[in-house]
């Protein structure tokens, strides 16, 4: 577990500078075959050489603890060429420092106590972040405990500890279970747990994407729709029915919200062989996404029944949007006009379907990783177990479900560090991070 690791934490295109990582403890005499290391936290240059190579390399010293990882740590700054780092880390491999599995360098820091869980799944999601709002979440994250986590431990913790002096004790006057003043303490909780699950849901989506397709009948308006939702040309519009054959897929963020789209074939049964395959294929979409939006021209009396047929299974997530809203009237909750570029309705039917009453600024903060919300989930079933105890119910038993909610907020910020979810925290990170 403390061997020695080193990793390029630049990915390996040419560029201008390449740094390579290395952690470990005794690193003045692990490299001293390479070079002496400068003063900590001061820039040296250094004149590398190994195995007939040569390379001018500036380089910066961590001392442990005061270090990313609390040992230490030497980053060499090189060209920016990545035959050479190959070189490079092979070498350091013969002195002992072996590759960095992903996500090692900030598995060490957690458990050098340098970095929180919570601190790490931050800095995942810094990296992979693909929106600005799923930057400014990730971002708002790091570093921070929640403050429902610290108000939830501060409630708990004097019934906790109440609950064991009865278990001790006996019940006496004063430390009664069950009271009204217990009943309304966990009412409070209950409520903070249940308004921070349905903002995670939200932050979920902010934090994933959403996945949405586009169908509906030949020249329903949908490519129309689906380029301007994608901000760019993407697909080909014409008048004629049966433009598009395959699904396009395109991801951009809209109206804040982070969107994979995917434009399908106009669904009819069509003659032509390719349109016939393109229209297969949006089956297998439908299956995919999460939201599935059937556009039918304002001007249609009703919708298809065939279309109808196609998309009832997956009735829960349709969505009916009129298109063509400058040409026709319509009694329809969602109607738009692609050619005036109004899409105001369905901006705000998609907000509140995916994120109920949270604009995605609400988002920021709220715990948005599976992880997260699996054990915000559990504390909220836990929370409910309590409250439904009979007042007669035995010590032990609120001891073991009081102390069981402890340990599940322990687990949402890392204090309490089951291996399994470091491993699922890490697997998701870079090389080198
Ligand atoms: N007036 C008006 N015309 C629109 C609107 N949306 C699309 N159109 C026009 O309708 C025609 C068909 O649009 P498309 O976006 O190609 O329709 P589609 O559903 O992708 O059609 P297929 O790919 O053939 O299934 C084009 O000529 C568009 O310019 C709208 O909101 N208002
Ligand atoms: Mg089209």
């Amino acid at each position: 577990m403390n061997a020695p690791i080193c990793a390029p934490a630049t990915p390996l295109f040419p560029a201008a500078v390449h740094v390579v990582r290395v952690s470990g403890f005794e690193l003045a005499t692990l490299l001293s075959p390479l070079l002496t290391l400068p003063k900590p936290r001061q820039a040296g240059l250094r004149f590398l050489r190994w195995n007939g190579y040569s390379e001018q390399a500036l380089v910066l010293f961590f001392s442990a603890p005061a270090s990313y990882t609390g040992e230490d740590v030497v980053e060499f700054q090189l060209h920016g060429n990545p035959l050479l780092v190959k070189r490079f880390l092979e070498f350091l491999g013969t002195l002992g420092i072996r590759l960095a599995e992903p996500g090692e360098f900030t598995r060490r820091a957690l458990l050098n106590g340098k970095q929180s869980l919570l601190e790490a799944e931050a800095l995942r999601d810094i990296i992979s972040a693909a929106t600005d709002t799923q930057l400014r979440m990730a971002q708002a994250r790091a570093g921070v405990v929640p403050e429902w986590v610290t108000q939830a431990k501060s409630c708990l913790g004097p019934w906790i500890a109440r609950v064991e002096a009865v278990v001790d004790y006996g019940e006496e006057e004063g430390i009664l279970l069950k009271t009204n003043e217990m009943l309304l303490d966990f009412q409070n909780l209950q409520e903070a747990f249940h308004v921070e699950q349905a903002r995670s849901s939200a932050a979920r989506w902010l934090r994933d994407g959403i996945r949405i397709a586009l169908v509906g009948r030949p020249n329903a308006g949908k490519s129309t729709l689906f380029n301007l939702l994608a901000g760019e040309d993407r697909a080909i519009v014409t008048e004629l029915p049966g433009t598009t054959r395959d699904v396009l897929e395109v991801r951009t963020e809209w109206a804040g919200l982070p969107l994979f789209l995917y434009d399908t074939a106009g669904l009819r049964d069509a003659d032509d062989p390719i349109e016939r395959l393109g229209v297969a294929r949006v089956a297998n979409v439908l299956e995919q996404v999460d939201l599935v939006l059937h556009l039918i021209p304002a001007q249609d009396v009703a919708p298809n029944p065939d279309i109808l047929l196609r998309l009832a299974p997956f009735q829960a997530k349709v969505l009916e949007v009129r298109t063509f809203g400058d040409l026709a009237e319509s009694k329809s909750n969602v109607v738009v006009s692609a050619l005036q570029g109004d899409l105001s309705a369905l901006e705000t039917a998609l907000k509140s379907r995916f994120l109920g009453p949270y604009a995605p600024d609400a988002c920021l903060g709220a715990m948005a990783t599976h992880r997260q919300r699996e054990l915000l989930d559990e504390l909220v079933a836990q929370v409910g177990l309590v409250m439904d105890l009979a007042p007669s119910t035995p010590p032990e038993l609120y001891a073991s479900l009081l102390q069981g909610m402890w340990g599940l907020l322990a687990r949402i910020t890392g204090e309490d560090r089951a291996e399994s979810a470091l491993d699922q925290v890490f697997s998701g990170f870079c090389l080198g991070k």
